[in-house]
């Protein structure tokens, strides 16, 4: 083992479906929806759901899905995704191949070159086999593949994986993929959540830094840390097939407790992080950027503002949750895509996600 290889990002990509669901349409469908079970004598009464509360209670403006026609039929309110041939490339695969060719591309190396894919997301379509090895097969990568979920935070404890298997020596390269169809597991017929979520793909390539050809973000120091929660949950599995009358049960699909993530997560993640840059000797005048989780921007500011010391200057904490919504792990991974390009060497910056499990996980770098 070479204690003192150090892991490096190098690339990053992003795939971004072409199918936008603004709120005001999302609204629209949900309100018609709900007037048609109300007529039909819903008790209690679905209340009307309202864009103005979406953008004020979140930041979110819209969203980027698969399907936009399924999920807005008020007679449906769920994506239609056609099944595929097990011969086909699957639906997460599909996406992952177009976020990891870009990553690739930016760090300048060819597919063959990687030793490990792995596929983090807070859902996968099928139990096995894992599709990040469907991934490896269709990129033509070397080495070996796997699936993990850590629901929002799989991104960042997929990096701290990759990472660590290249700080121990184990492997040289790695692409850390993250296919989110999140429009399959949200509820859109309830109002508390039918806003919250959008498809989409990010990927990381990270390299032993030695390897690394052009300009790359040097991991300085990764974290991940976990604590039992029931307020973010999704009860489906492969156990439901032995339980009577699950089909339709509200559990099936994504449920939370909002206000308890808000005050719960809030804490956690602002003292894990300030943590974390303590043990490194990382002042916040030291960090120049925080790409930070994606799921509503008043917990963003609140977090900003903890980890500062000061309200963040305008593209110190980039959101980019008001074009995507909430995408699960790819959240922070977007916000690193779109917004890192700007920094100079010797600049610090932490990615850091947050979610269901309780889990969140934090990346400290420094671009070279
Ligand atoms: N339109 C109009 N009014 C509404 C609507 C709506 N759509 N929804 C709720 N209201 C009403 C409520 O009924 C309530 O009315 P009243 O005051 O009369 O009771 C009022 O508005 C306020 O409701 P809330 O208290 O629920 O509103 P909040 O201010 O708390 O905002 C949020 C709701 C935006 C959901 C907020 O609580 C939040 O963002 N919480 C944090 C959520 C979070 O970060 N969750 C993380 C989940 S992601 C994750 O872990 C990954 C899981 C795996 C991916 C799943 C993919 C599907």
């Amino acid at each position: 083992m070479s204690s003192q290889t150090r892991a490096a990002i190098t690339g990053s990509g992003v795939f971004t479906p072409s199918q936008v669901i603004t709120n005001d349409e999302l609204v629209v469908a949900f309100n018609a929806y709900a007037d048609r079970q109300n007529a039909a004598g819903a008790d209690p009464q679905i209340p009307q759901s309202s864009a103005d509360f979406i953008k004020s209670a979140s930041g979110i403006e819209q969203r980027f899905v698969l399907d936009k026609a399924g999920v807005l039929d008020p007679d449906r309110m769920y994506p239609r995704l056609v099944p595929r041939d097990d011969g086909a490339p699957g639906q997460m695969a599909e996406m992952a191949v177009t976020a990891c060719t870009d990553a690739l591309a930016q760090a300048g190396i060819d597919a063959g070159q990687i030793d490990a894919v792995i596929c983090a997301a807070s859902n996968h379509e099928r139990a096995y086999p894992a599709i990040a090895i469907e991934i490896q097969q269709l990129l033509g990568t070397s080495g070996f593949a796997f699936d993990m979920n850590v629901a929002c935070s799989s991104a960042t404890f997929g990096i701290q994986a990759a990472a660590d298997m290249i700080r121990s020596g184990s492997i040289r390269r790695a692409i850390v993929v993250n296919p989110e169809i999140c429009s399959a597991h949200l509820e859109w017929r309830d109002r508390d959540c039918h806003f919250i979520f959008g498809d989409v793909c990010t990927a990381v390539v990270l390299e032993a830094a030695d390897l690394a050809q052009g300009d790359h973000f040097v991991i300085r120091s990764t974290r991940c840390a976990t604590q039992f929660s029931n307020n973010i949950r999704n009860n489906d599995g492969f156990l439901r097939r032995t339980r009577d009358a699950m089909d339709d049960r509200r559990d099936m699909q994504f449920v939370q407790n909002g206000r308890k993530v808000f005050k719960e997560v809030l804490p956690l993640v602002s003292r894990h992080i300030a943590d974390h840059m303590a043990d490194e000797g990382v002042t916040a005048d030291d960090l120049k950027r925080l790409w930070l989780h994606q799921a509503n921007k008043a917990m963003n500011d609140y977090i900003g503002k903890r980890v500062l010391g000061r309200d963040p200057e305008p593209g110190e904490q980039p959101n980019i949750l008001q074009d995507y919504a909430n995408t699960s792990s790819a959240g922070s991974i977007i916000a690193f895509a779109k917004y890192s390009d700007d920094l100079i060497p010797g600049d610090t910056g932490l990615i850091c996600s947050f979610g269901a499990g309780y889990s969140v996980g934090s990346v400290i770098v420094t671009r070279v």
